[in-house]
Order: structure tokens, then sequence, then C-alpha cells
């Protein structure tokens, strides 16, 4: 178990929900460090990480409970993104996120507030403790996946996001985001005869049960 009081997050979900991309493998640093000898009675006194927390804790690097621009640039690219994107993305995700968390303007994102930092257009996959709700999840699943396939490509992903979010701005966040995870982590299939990336609904529940991004970047997943 991880970091708790860390724990978590951060950025990504509820702020993006949905980002990031995939992999590289950088285990180094750490993160996440067991601490055998503080036993489980430590352990359980603290809060276990919702799903939520979990899912944006990634970011969180130093595990000292909040989450930097550079931190979530850092997470990116664990995840393989690459590029100038990434340097744009980042910090608009970073203060969108982080003044939500902080009820001010802010670049660093309050992880033991996330649940504030639940922007427009997300999914209310998570309940309002930041647990992962299956019932929504399937919810949503049964609603956007408008052809039945069991997977979501580009354009349910699209309506998915115009229709939840309601300003423009809130709109472009949400869809570079989700078109962030798309690319990091979807896989391409024969969808009407042609081949499209698609996310499977297996991907998106691990997304959403805050263990993707972990899985991604080859490291370890953080145990509630
Ligand atoms: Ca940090
Ligand atoms: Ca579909």
């Amino acid at each position: 178990m991880p970091r708790i009081n860390a724990s978590a997050a951060a950025i990504a979900p509820a702020a993006i929900e949905s980002p990031v991309v995939n992999a590289v493998s950088n285990s180094t640093e750490s993160v996440t460090a067991i601490d055998c000898f503080e036993g489980s009675t430590a352990i359980s006194a603290k809060a276990p990480q919702t799903a939520l927390q979990k899912h944006v804790g990634f970011f969180d690097m130093d595990s000292d409970g909040s989450v930097s621009t550079s931190e979530i640039i850092e997470g990116i690219q664990q995840l393989g993104g690459t590029g100038v994107k990434v340097y744009i993305l980042a910090p608009v995700v970073s203060f969108v996120i982080g003044t939500m968390t902080r009820g001010y303007p802010s670049f660093s994102t309050d992880l033991s507030n996330i649940k504030a930092g639940k922007h427009e257009g997300s999914s209310n996959v998570f309940d309002e403790d930041g647990n992962f709700d299956s019932g929504k999840f399937e919810e949503l699943f049964e609603k956007f996946d408008t052809n039945k396939d069991g997977m979501l490509d580009g354009v349910e992903l699209e309506n998915f996001s115009t229709r939840n979010a309601k300003t423009f701005f809130g709109r472009i966040v949400v869809k570079a985001n989700w078109n962030l995870l798309l690319k990091i982590a979807g896989e391409d299939r024969e969808v009407n005869g042609e081949t499209t990336r698609v996310l499977t609904k297996e991907r998106l529940g691990e997304f959403y049960d805050g263990s993707l991004f972990y899985k991604l970047a080859g490291r370890e997943v953080p145990v509630e």
C-alpha cells in the first residue's frame, strides 16, 4: 500500500478525467514506496484512497499531497506522451484543477481536496466521495456506446464530451483529455469496415478505478 495520505491525487481524472498516455517505464523513482516497517496499523489508520485519489495520485511523484505542473508533465511523459503538446496541455490542466481544489488561482492541485476538482464534463462515474460507481459506469457505456460494440470510438467519445461540458472552455479541456486517453490507452479495431482507434470497456474501467495510468507506466498500482 502505497502512500496514504498522499494519496492522491491529482489531476487527472477529475480534471481530466482522462488523459494520459503510454508508457515508458521508468521505474525508477517511485513514488510508491511501500513502507513495510510501518506496519499495517499505521496504514489502516489512514483513510483509504478512493479511486479518484488513486487516479490523480499517479501524478504526485514526490508524494507530498499536491501535484504541480511539472509533476503533471512528468506523469504524462511516463505514460508515453511526448512533444510540445504536453507542455501546452499540462499548465492548462494544472491551472484548472489546481484552482478548483484550492479555491483560488493556482497551478498546484491539492490532493486532499480532489473532490472539488471534479470539473464539468466529469461523468459522475465517481460518486461524491470519489469512489468508483460501477453502476454509473455501466450507464455511461450503455448511453454512449451507440453501436453497441463494447468499445467507444472517437465519435462516441466526442458525443460524450460535448454533451457533458457546458462551456466552450470546458469542452476543449474535456475533449483534449479524452483524445489523449484514446491515444495512449486506445486500440485499433475494425469499426464499420474501417480501422478506428477505440477505447475498450475494460480499459475505460481501469481508467475509472484508478489503475490504468499505473499499468501503462509500469508502476505498481496502489492498493486500496
Ligand atoms: Ca507532489
Ligand atoms: Ca462503440
